[in-house]
């Protein structure tokens, strides 16, 4: 964009959003360009802030007639590198339109603007005797939005299912700057295909998320019970599924001194173990009377305090990859022999294959990518689970996907988004 014709496009969005939500100096659009871990930094012409659904209709029209692209950003804590304006795109914060809905009984869902955290939308949830069903140790600053635009999983996918699971009703404005609204739609309707199911997991490609009606679950009737246990395999983990089990955890020993030490907290148990798998069930697991076990619902702090642990230790390498369960044992056997040249760190979401893969002090990023994905695929499981293909594996993704549901991906692109205006980065690179 030439200076002029850039300035012609600012005076347009503050119009729009006001002077204040337009953001174009560099210590105040300084958080909006890096991502959480710190591997990417972008540069943007300005980061848009508006307040309303007309407004982001407005602003994604004056981007579009100017050929400006435009990144969507919720909580920016997304972690393969998606939010982030890698080629001087305009950011598009959805952060204001955090609208919370009174709840609705008897639909038992509530409607809510995509900037709202999922930390708040849980806390209004409990209030009225309800829960939310995705819970991730990014709650407080992940949004509805971007939760949906990855379709995120977290520590509950086993018994309440993911983000797209909670989808009852989107509203979105297209890359035309068209509104479209399923907020209001009916729990069971037969009018054919609905675009709602391509949002989720469009990681900001195909549209902008501005609100959402999400289900809601009876809250839990008793205290769940918490228990932390020393295993040699992940199979052997796998043996404490029951129908009663919330959520099934597991990491390795390298996580758990790490988080020992940057916590300062005490060895939760007598031993040392290759594994851990923590269990929140509502009745007692089926776990052997002579495996070394500890409960204590405080135990969740091993495991949502290990991100921010190997984040501390320094710059890691994040993949997020799954495989069959019964392959497993195969894989974290594998990974370790790998000739990874750094710590390897390994947990994840035991029940869905799901294993992250973080690596500190590794001086060849594209090496550890290229060597933990080809296992994976190796063994037949899938390159990104959780969260999403982002800018950080969009190569992969376009070599290992295979070429019909390529071309379907393609067309919905090229149909929605023609002038490839929505964060164009993400899955088809640059
Ligand atoms: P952002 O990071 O801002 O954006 C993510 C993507 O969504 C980008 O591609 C962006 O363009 C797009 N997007 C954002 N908002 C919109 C919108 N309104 N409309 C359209 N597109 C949009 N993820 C998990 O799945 N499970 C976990 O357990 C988990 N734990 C985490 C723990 C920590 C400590 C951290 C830092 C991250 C964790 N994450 C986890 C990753 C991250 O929190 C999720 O990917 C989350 O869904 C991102 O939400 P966000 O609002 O921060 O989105
Ligand atoms: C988790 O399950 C998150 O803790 C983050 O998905 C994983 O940081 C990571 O690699
Ligand atoms: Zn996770």
């Amino acid at each position: 964009m030439s200076s002029r014709s850039e300035e012609t496009v600012l005076t347009a969005l503050r119009e729009v959003v006001g002077k204040s939500h337009v953001l174009t100096e560099p210590d105040m659009v300084a958080g909006y360009v890096h991502d959480w871990t710190g591997r990417w930094t972008g540069h943007c012409a300005a980061v848009v802030r508006p307040g309303s659904v007309a407004e982001v209709q407005d602003v994604v029209t004056i981007c579009r007639e100017a050929g400006v692209a435009v990144v969507p950003q919720g909580g920016n804590t997304g972690l393969v590198g998606g939010s982030v304006p890698h080629h001087g795109e305009v950011v598009l914060s959805l952060r204001r339109l955090d609208r919370l809905e009174p709840i609705d009984p008897a639909s038992r869902s509530v409607t809510v603007g995509a900037g709202m955290t999922i930390g708040s939308l849980q806390e209004h949830a409990r209030a009225a005797g309800l829960a939310y069903g995705v819970d991730l140790a990014s709650r407080d600053s992940a949004t509805v939005g971007g939760t949906i635009a990855t379709n995120a999983g977290g520590t509950h996918v086993v018994s309440n299912g993911d983000t797209g699971r909670q989808v009852m009703g989107l509203e979105v404005v297209m890359a035309d700057g068209t509104r479209l609204s399923r907020l209001d739609r009916m729990p069971k309707e037969g009018l054919g295909p609905d675009p709602l199911h391509l949002m989720i997991g469009s990681e900001g490609s195909l549209g902008v998320i501005t609100s959402a009606r999400l289900r809601l679950l009876p809250r839990e009737a008793r205290d769940l019970m918490v228990v932390l246990v020393a295993v040699q395999t992940l199979s052997e983990g796998l043996g404490f599924l029951g129908p009663e089990v919330r959520a099934i955890e597991f990491f390795d020993e390298t996580c758990l001194e790490a988080v020992i030490e940057h916590r300062g907290l005490p060895r939760p148990l007598p031993v040392e173990s290759p594994f851990y798998v923590l269990i929140e069930s509502g009745d007692t697991p089926n776990i052997p009377d002579v495996a070394d076990a500890v409960v204590d619902p405080r135990l969740w702090v091993y495991r949502e305090s290990i991100t921010e642990t190997i984040s501390a230790l320094g710059l890691p390498v994040k993949l997020d990859v799954a495989v069959p369960l019964d392959r497993v044992d195969e894989f974290s056997t594998a990974v370790k022999e790998l000739d990874l040249e750094g710590q390897v760190y390994l947990y994840g979401h035991l029940a869905e294959g799901n294993f992250h893969v973080n690596v500190v002090g590794n001086r060849d990023p594209e090496a550890v990518v290229d060597r933990v994905l080809g296992l994976v695929v190796g063994l037949g499981g899938v390159i990104a689970s959780e969260h999403g293909v982002g800018v950080a594996k969009a190569d992969w993704w376009r070599r290992t996907t295979e070429s019909s549901l390529l071309a379907f991906h393609r067309r919905v692109k090229e149909a929605l988004d023609p002038h490839r205006i929505m964060n164009p980065g993400v899955f088809w690179g640059d």
